[in-house]
């Protein structure tokens, strides 16, 4: 099965190298597709210098500016399809998703159409530093607030460490179905998929803050998320199974 992490990053020079060596170790043979909004910080060349050492394995897609992580993630889906991936995974680049759990999401994708690296399915956890009410918050978010909304049985929607088999990304028709950037994109990543009855498997995974870098977490941030959670059902709640696309000839032959 050909893997493909689709990391993307906008300033994250003190973890690009770090992640992606560890990656590159792991037992499973995966290759890794960094999606660069062109950060100021130079990280951009980092990947160009790590895909000149490991030819074939790391690739970059260099974009002109930022746009937002639901924007560099449909780019960097779109290109992991057209080079063949059948396995897809997305994270973070900063360590709060550690590679240990790649080889789990992987067995757990045999049965499996994509798989959730989950902070709050039972045994899952966040960072110990977490204060109470950020704890409470993130988890009433996701483990009550969005599965009411959506009326679904996932614990962690805004969870950003995934594996998607091909075929999900392809029958979901992400590049015109899904619209939202930010937080709620993986929110309306899950719906969608849901939507459409692919069976998602949650894994409990801990899950640290950042090791490098700064946080940009914010209160306002995550209001906004919560709005714009209703905008995803009123989207997407008439999506059945009928409404997967099938992938086409053509895109067998950019597989090919
Ligand atoms: N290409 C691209 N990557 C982004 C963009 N925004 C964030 N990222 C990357 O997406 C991943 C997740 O973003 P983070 O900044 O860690 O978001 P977070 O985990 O909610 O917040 P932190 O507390 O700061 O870690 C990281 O690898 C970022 O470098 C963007 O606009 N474009
Ligand atoms: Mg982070």
């Amino acid at each position: 099965m050909q893997l493909t992490i689709v990391l993307p990053t906008y300033n994250e020079a003190e973890n690009l190298e770090k992640m992606v060596r560890a990656l590159l170790a792991l037992t499973i043979p995966c290759s890794v597709l960094v999606v660069d909004d062109n950060s100021p910080d130079g990280t951009g060349q980092i990947a160009d210098r790590l895909c000149g050492e490991f030819p074939g394995r790391v690739k970059v897609l260099h974009r002109q500016g930022k746009e937002g992580l639901g924007k560099a993630y449909l780019a960097g889906f779109r290109q992991a399809i057209e080079d063949g991936a059948e396995l897809i995974i997305q994270m973070d680049c900063d360590f709060s998703h550690q590679p240990k759990y790649v080889p789990e999401m992987v067995s757990a994708a045999e049965d499996a159409d994509m798989v959730l690296a989950s902070r709050f399915a039972p045994g899952g956890k966040v960072d110990e530093t977490w204060a109470w009410w950020r704890k409470l918050l993130s988890w009433f978010a996701n483990s009550v607030y969005v599965r009411l909304m959506l009326n679904t049985n996932l614990r962690d929607s805004t969870g950003g460490f995934r594996l998607w088999r091909r075929e999900t990304l392809i029958g979901m028709d992400i590049q015109n179905r899904i619209h939202s950037n930010g937080y709620v994109f993986q929110v309306e990543m899950a719906y969608v998929a849901l939507k459409l009855g692919y069976k998602i498997k949650e894994i409990p995974i801990y899950f640290p803050d950042r090791e490098q870098g700064e946080s940009k977490m914010s209160f306002y941030i995550q209001r906004e998320a919560a709005l714009r959670v209703l905008e995803v059902r009123r989207r997407h709640g008439h999506l059945r199974p009928e409404h997967r696309v099938i992938e086409t000839p053509a895109m067998d032959q950019v597989k090919a």
